[in-house]
């Protein structure tokens, strides 16, 4: 089976009680659940992770690199700040899709600069938690057999 890393920054495990007019009502355990049944229909293996440390989505990176065929990422605010995040992902040879669940272009100017996408194969922001469910139909498409 097709192995999918859906990895997910600061603060998303308070997603759905935190600021839901910005990020919406639908938590972390909503959004895995979702991906984990696209996952099955895909015939893709996940893996879901979340974590506040910086160092840990680069650890997790590099884990993918054994074996992940792509990897879908929510930096959170790492994503304007994290040159090593970049790195990381620089190292991993698959499809990356990055995942913002509100518009950062509608919002303050310092969310206006992802590193992360220097490296993204395609970027979803503003289409709410669907975004994840979206990126890996993607990750599906780019790595299909044939
Ligand atoms: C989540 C965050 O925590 C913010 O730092 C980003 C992102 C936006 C999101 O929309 O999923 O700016």
């Amino acid at each position: 089976m097709r192995l999918v890393y859906v990895l997910n920054g600061p603060n998303l495990n308070l997603l759905g009680t935190r600021q839901p007019e910005i990020y919406g009502h639908e938590t972390l355990a909503n959004v895995e659940r979702d991906c984990g049944t696209l996952a099955g229909e895909l015939g893709l293996a996940l893996r879901f992770h979340q974590s506040n440390r910086e160092y840990q989505p680069i650890d997790w990176i590099h884990e993918a690199r054994d074996g992940a065929v792509g990897i879908v990422i929510n930096p959170a605010a790492l994503t304007f700040t994290s040159v090593a995040l970049l790195d990381a992902l620089s190292a991993f040879d698959g499809p990356v899709i990055e995942v913002h669940i509100a518009n950062s272009h509608k919002r303050e100017a310092f969310r206006h600069h992802s590193f992360v996408s220097m490296r993204a194969d395609g970027v979803i922001a503003g289409l709410g938690t669907q975004g994840y469910t979206l990126a890996l139909r993607r990750i599906d498409v780019l790595t299909a057999a044939g």
